[in-house]
């Protein structure tokens, strides 16, 4: 449910058009790159040539193929559902559990078929008090980061949640009109806890409301790089406590 002063969010649902389009920008930036081997093709051995400027050149193109390679860092995927710990009522819902819970969505369709859920009825509103999931992980690179999250939401009232990086300012995520599918939604620019430091992060996202499914979340410096389908995700630590809710 949009308030008005909360923030908006921007969405997306790519295509493989876009995919192919973003995979062509990408080829015509590594085609600027020199090549190694064309760069130090020399006139012929034993030439001031080979002696002298080709291991100039050599290293020249090495530092523009290092260069390129840094600009085009991979972003940080992980699983929603690789939280540090896990507050209900938001919840892991899997092959396993999604009928004793009385979802109705295939986890198949997410990633590691499994996904965190404030299920329909449970969450905010009714008002109740409580439910995140809390994340650690580590940024190689300084900067400001594109957050954006896979999320399925149930329709207006279920397509929202809040969001607190780095015990910075709450913010809510979400607010696109776009239901009962899986989708890459990004959190708008203008937070100010999205610029940070290489090393440790911390991320939590509190239950706001509910109807409210999120399979993967992603970090990325390249305002180019969108999401599509499922990602490539890295496995983030987690606490013993979470997969022993009862702490049995
Ligand atoms: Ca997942």
């Amino acid at each position: 449910m949009l308030h008005s002063h909360e923030l908006t969010i921007g969405t997306a649902i790519m295509t493989r058009t876009h995919r192919k389009i973003a995979a062509r920008r990408n080829s015509a930036r590594e085609d600027r790159v020199p090549r190694l081997d064309a760069v130090t093709r020399s006139p012929r051995a034993g030439s001031a040539w080979s002696t002298l400027a080709r291991p100039i050149v050599t290293g020249l193109a090495a530092v523009l193929i290092s260069t390129s390679h840094a600009v085009g860092a991979h972003p940080l995927c992980f699983e929603a559902e690789d939280a540090l710990a896990t507050v209900e009522p938001m919840i892991e819902v899997n092959s396993t559990n999604s009928p004793l819970k009385g979802t109705h969505l295939d986890p198949k369709g997410a990633s590691g078929s499994t996904f965190l859920e404030v299920p329909q009825g449970e969450g905010n509103p009714p008002k109740v008090p409580g439910g995140q999931s809390s994340y650690t992980f580590s940024l190689d690179e300084s900067g400001t980061y594109y957050l954006w999250c896979r999320v399925w939401w149930l329709d207006e009232c279920g397509n929202s949640s809040t969001m607190v990086l780095n015990g910075g300012h709450p913010f809510t995520f979400g607010q696109d009109a776009v239901y009962k599918t899986w989708h890459w939604v990004k959190a708008p620019r203008r937070i100010k806890d999205l610029k940070m430091d290489a090393g440790p992060q911390t991320l939590i996202i509190q239950n706001r409301e509910d109807g409210v499914r999120i399979d993967q979340i992603l970090l990325t410096l390249d305002k180019r790089y969108v999401p599509v389908g499922v990602e490539k995700s890295r496995a983030l630590p987690r606490s013993s406590q979470n997969d022993k809710p009862d702490g049995k």
